[in-house]
């Protein structure tokens, strides 16, 4: 994660330098003195920016760009509304500050009924109190048919507990639903909010979610033509509250967003704390569905006393939300796209640290200071607890489309790597990538797997640098059309060269020797090593050809069929040294060996075989590189520690169907 840390420019109580302090990178901001629906002037949003750049941040994320009422109605006004906002994200990419947060609940954001639940130690959380709600609904707002929108029992007590109101207690309440949070529009008076609430009598859910998703349609095109990712913020709590649709509190409604409007860049933000707000919601299941257009993170949890009854947590990692799995499928999403996600410790307890300064309600400098501790916390921890980090891994043929992809995950879960490909220059390239993208642990290494004197070099290499090697990847190999016979069957009709009795036999001998005797001599090499270091683990590359061989590639099966076979008897042989051998069979995954066998010229149409090997696949489609990752990490680090010999295949199941 990217750390930020919301700042409400210079009304907030926390100095820039308290929050550069904090040891965050990214300011998260607005232009807090602008009015909802007002263009934001470039000088306005460059002074701010300079003030975060002088404090030594960078302002990343606005937060956020209100959308004006009008917009939500689509009352009168809203087209120059939506004109206003284009122009701001006109002058914000000008500023070059390209995330946006906002929301699109109606009148209300979000709301909570205290914001000052005292805790047992005396600091002070946020709380949304379903009956105080419901008695502010019945008694104070007195909206008509407010009963049915409440449980029961929770109507029972409201009407018992309400009489006993003092007026202070009612005051707070009103206060605490309809103004006083930070980032809302307007703060209202009771009369207003009725008034507010009568323009959406005919405003339902099917037509609110109709005006979003024709205001993002209308603005997106704007947005990605400047790269401007739009994050929209879940409704907190995530359900309808005083009658008023709400859209965006479900896994349903955001991947209807996602479909009705398809533009990558329009995506969410992932906020955890509000997404808790429904007992209903599973926020994991949530997050893997929509990771793809996460652009922005809050974390916070919250716990729940009974029924729709909750307060956020005095830590920012236990209660209702799964904030570890969370964080660990962050994590992943990062590592899929090379990129970090700025992520802000959302609101935290107000505490005897902050007793002499006004904060907004749930942005105290002490109470996020430990949030963002403790997730730093996890994901220090999780980085640096897993099973591959630390481990020296050679991994040869690592130049390869899946051996890219590979080494990438390897490093950022904090394994050292020798890059090793034929060519040196693609071993620097590949090595340049990785630091480019943060990972400085990788070694470019020049090795011809056939050539035992080029192997032992490197070895010597990897040792120089390292000390150890302490896992060998053999990835290098491949087919080539040369030892490939064009026809999948001898007939009278093919020519007698496009069969096995045309077959180069310096083709085949190369295929054949380049998989096997390629597996061959850098086990042999790097095993000596780990066996004269304790132990280690070898993983082998396999192929669908390995358990049934495919037509025209007779020297590549011959010779998968071979490693598996090896795998079996080196696992064997080297046990009793602590080192496990084992290997990996990809299923179909497009790569530069057999290409021209899958797709046509054009690299989009299925050649017949393309089409042959989608229709024994029972998931219907090749792999992706990254479906190798865990599986690779798996047989590679301790979690596996009784596993050797196997050959695992990852194959979407074309191992499993006969194809009938
Ligand atoms: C609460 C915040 C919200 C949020 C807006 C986004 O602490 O998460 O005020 O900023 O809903 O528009």
């Amino acid at each position: 994660m990217k750390q930020g840390w919301r700042w409400y420019g210079t009304n907030d109580a926390i100095s820039l330098k308290e929050i550069r302090q904090a040891g965050v990178t990214d300011v998260v901001a607005a232009l807090y003195e602008r009015k909802c629906g007002d263009v934001w002037p470039v000088e306005e949003i460059k002074a701010r920016q300079e003030a975060v750049r002088n404090a030594g941040m960078e302002w990343s994320v606005v937060e956020s760009v209100p959308v004006h009422e009008s917009i939500k109605k689509r009352s009168a006004g809203y087209k120059k509304y939506i004109e206003n906002y284009k122009q701001t994200m006109r002058n914000l990419a000008e500023c070059g500050i390209k995330t946006v947060c906002y929301n699109f609940m109606p009148i209300l954001d979000w709301t909570r009924s205290n914001l000052e639940k005292e805790l047992p130690d005396g600091s002070t959380v946020l709380e949304y109190d379903d009956v105080a709600v419901c008695a502010f609904d019945l008694f104070l707002l007195k909206r008509k048919g407010a009963e049915k929108d409440y449980p029961a029992d929770v109507v029972k007590r409201a009407k018992k507990e309400f009489p006993k109101w003092s007026s202070a207690k009612k005051k707070t309440v009103s206060d605490s639903i309809l103004l006083g949070l930070p980032g809302t529009v307007d703060d209202l008076t009771i009369e207003e909010f009725r008034e507010q609430l009568k323009a959406y009598a005919n405003i339902d859910d099917k037509k609110l979610r109709g005006n979003l998703y024709k205001f993002l349609n209308e603005i997106a095109p704007l947005c990605q033509e400047l790269g401007i990712k739009m994050a929209i913020h879940p409704d907190d709590p995530p359900r309808p509250i005083f009658g008023l649709p709400r859209i965006l509190s479900t896994e349903a409604d955001i991947l209807e967003m996602y479909e009705k409007v398809p533009y990558e860049n329009i995506g969410l933000t992932f906020c955890t704390g509000s997404l808790g707000g429904n007992p209903l919601n599973d926020e994991v299941r949530i997050f893997k569905a929509a990771a793809k257009r996460i652009h922005f993170v809050h974390f916070r949890n919250v716990v729940y006393s009974e029924g729709r009854t909750f307060n956020e947590s005095p830590c920012h990692l236990s209660g209702k939300v799964d904030i570890a799995r969370l964080m660990k499928l962050l994590i992943e999403e990062e590592n899929r796209r090379g990129e970090q996600i700025v992520v802000r410790p959302d609101h935290g307890r107000f505490m005897e640290i902050d007793k002499n300064r006004k904060c907004y309600a749930g942005y105290s400098y002490g109470g996020r200071l430990v949030g963002l501790a403790e997730l730093r916390g996890l994901e220090y921890a999780l980085k640096h607890t897993d099973d591959v980090a630390g481990k020296v891994i050679v991994f040869t043929g690592a130049t390869g489309v899946l051996g890219t992809t590979l080494v990438e995950d390897l490093l950022s879960h904090g394994a050292k790597v020798a890059i090793c490909g034929l060519k040196l220059a693609d071993a620097e390239t590949a090595v340049a990538a990785m630091a480019k993208k943060g990972y400085t642990d990788a070694l470019p290494i020049e090795m011809n797997v056939l050539d035992r004197a080029s192997v032992e070099a490197a070895r010597d290499a990897v040792l120089k640098k390292w000390g150890r090697v302490d896992v060998l990847v053999n990835a290098a190999g491949g087919n080539h059309p040369n030892g490939t016979s064009p026809a999948e069957q001898m007939t009278k009709d093919v020519k007698i060269e496009d069969t096995f009795f045309g077959l180069d036999m310096a083709g085949f001998e190369f295929v054949n020797k380049l998989n096997f005797i390629g597996t061959l001599i850098p086990s042999q090499v790097f095993c000596k090593v780990m066996a004269d270091n304790g132990g280690g683990s070898v993983l082998n590359f396999c192929s669908m050809a390995a358990y049934q061989p495919m037509t025209k590639v007779a020297a590549y099966a011959a010779a998968k069929a071979g490693i598996m076979n090896f795998t079996m008897w080196l696992a064997t042989h080297l046990a009793p040294m602590n080192i496990r051998v084992n290997a990996l069979a990809p299923g179909f995954f497009i790569t530069n060996q057999n290409r021209f066998l899958l797709l046509e010229k054009d690299e989009k149409t299925l050649t017949a075989r393309g089409n042959k090997v989608i229709n024994k696949t029972p998931m219907r489609k090749f792999g992706e590189p990254k479906d190798l990752c865990s599986a690779t990490r798996f047989l590679l680090s301790d979690e596996s520690s009784f596993v050797t010999g196997v050959t695992l295949p990852v194959d979407g199941g074309f191992v499993a169907y006969s194809g009938v």
